[in-house]
């Protein structure tokens, strides 16, 4: 597989090329949110100047064009995680937006007082506080697979976590505080080994790695578009078919219907039943130009470019007196989460934004994998396939300054 040719795709990304603090821009917050390349720009740019229009209502050419580019779009993120059918795929603002669906359209109706939702420890605050408001809403309780110091799922009790009274289970393929990639499969199999339906918050996967959602067989697979250089306030969910045709629509109102009287209304057919109202159009077509563009540089490479960054930042951060990296995990994915000794993780975020070094400093949307590990924040370097071994050493420089500074 040969290596990525990072001159020229830095060149698609126009954003890149600037100063901050007169320094040249090294974005490193990819977790928190990815950049856009001129294909994805010139795609929603396309969209306004030339086809926009409103989708599945009007016989009108540009109407008609904005679908073909809206449904094209959907049959590209079909592809992207390789669903089985378009109606599988449903446009969502983001992970978010899809985890309260699942949870209200999907598991609200089966529960009863004393069932149970089974989350992990290192879940982002998207796939714990949906599922909290349910149990406060049908008196189900929450249980967690509990992590362990590494920052890996603590695997040892997951048999007795899955219970008769358990009626989905909600983890993260990729966690965005630590970098952990879990063994989702397996821990799926066994799910299923006892009915228990899985839903996977795949939003820190699909900007690193190829995901087949009929290959790992989870039964809801979520994710933003933002993190993986389309626009933001789009997002996909992947759903069983058999499943989405059993579930009630989530929102009401226009283009969810086949028709409405007062005294009945017939719900569309999938994958309409779920995007109620005018959809985000220039949002999904540029959430397809995305995958267009990751397809183009090529899945694998990425997965393999990002991998040989982590590795080579790892290696350097550990080699320095008094940094300790959180998320020590034997898989990992893109992130990067430390400690400067005696510094506080914010000062290193002001630091290495003087430098002009974007990283995310706080809690990440994760506080119980901060409580587990002690701490109230980390500094968190998130890398995506346009990051460079140079950008490695500039994150290496920035903690050095900062223990200058602190000296
Ligand atoms: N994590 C981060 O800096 P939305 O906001 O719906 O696009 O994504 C929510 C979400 C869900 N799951 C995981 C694993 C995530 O990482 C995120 C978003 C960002 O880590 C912003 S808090």
């Amino acid at each position: 597989m040969g290596a990525l040719d990072l001159t020229a795709i830095r060149n698609d990304f126009p954003i890149l090329h600037q100063e901050v603090h007169g320094q040249p821009l090294v974005y490193l917050d990819n977790a928190a949110s990815s950049q856009k390349p001129n294909l994805v720009i010139d795609a929603i740019s396309d969209y306004y100047r030339q086809d926009n229009a409103n989708v599945h209502r009007g016989v009108h050419r540009l109407s008609q064009r904005a679908t073909d580019a809206y449904e094209a779009a959907r049959g590209k993120v079909r592809g992207f995680v390789n669903a089985k059918s378009d109606k599988e795929i449903i446009f969502v603002r983001g992970a978010t937006e899809a985890i309260n669906l699942v949870a209200q359209s999907f598991v609200r109706p089966m529960l009863s007082v004393g069932d149970e939702i089974l989350i992990s420890h290192m879940e982002h605050h998207a796939n714990i506080v949906p599922w909290q408001m349910l149990c406060e809403q049908t008196g189900a309780k929450l249980k967690v697979i509990p992590m362990t110091l590494t920052g890996e799922l603590d695997l040892s009790g997951f048999d007795t976590l899955l219970t008769e009274r358990t009626k989905i289970m909600a983890i993260g393929h990729v966690s965005n505080a630590l970098g952990t990639v879990n063994p989702v499969k397996d821990m799926i199999a066994k799910a299923h080994a006892k009915n228990i339906p899985v839903l996977l918050d795949g939003a820190q996967a699909v900007p690193h790695m190829a995901v087949d959602v009929q290959d790992l067989d989870c039964d809801f697979y979520v994710f933003s578009g933002h993190k993986m250089f389309a626009p933001t306030g789009i997002g996909a969910m992947y759903g069983k078919q058999a499943l989405l045709e059993d579930m009630a629509p989530w929102q009401g109102g226009g283009d969810m219907i086949l028709s409405v009287s007062f005294e009945h209304t017939q719900y569309n057919e999938l994958p309409y039943k779920f995007e109620a109202g005018t959809p985000h159009i220039s949002g999904a077509i540029g959430l397809g130009a995305a995958i267009d563009y990751m397809n183009m540089i090529g899945v694998d490479k990425i997965a393999q470019h990002e991998h040989n960054l982590l590795v080579a930042a790892t290696e350097k951060v550990t080699a320095l007196d008094g940094v300790r990296i959180i998320g020590t995990a034997q898989n990992k994915a893109s992130v990067l989460s430390f400690m400067i000794d005696g510094v506080h993780p914010h000062d290193v975020g002001t630091i290495f934004d003087q430098q002009g070094v974007a990283i995310r400093t706080g809690h990440h949307c994760a506080q119980p994998v901060m409580q587990f590990f002690g701490i109230p924040a980390t500094a968190r370097a998130s890398f995506a396939f346009y990051n460079t071994m140079e950008e490695v050493d500039a994150l290496v420089l920035g903690i050095k300054k900062v223990q200058e500074l602190f000296a």
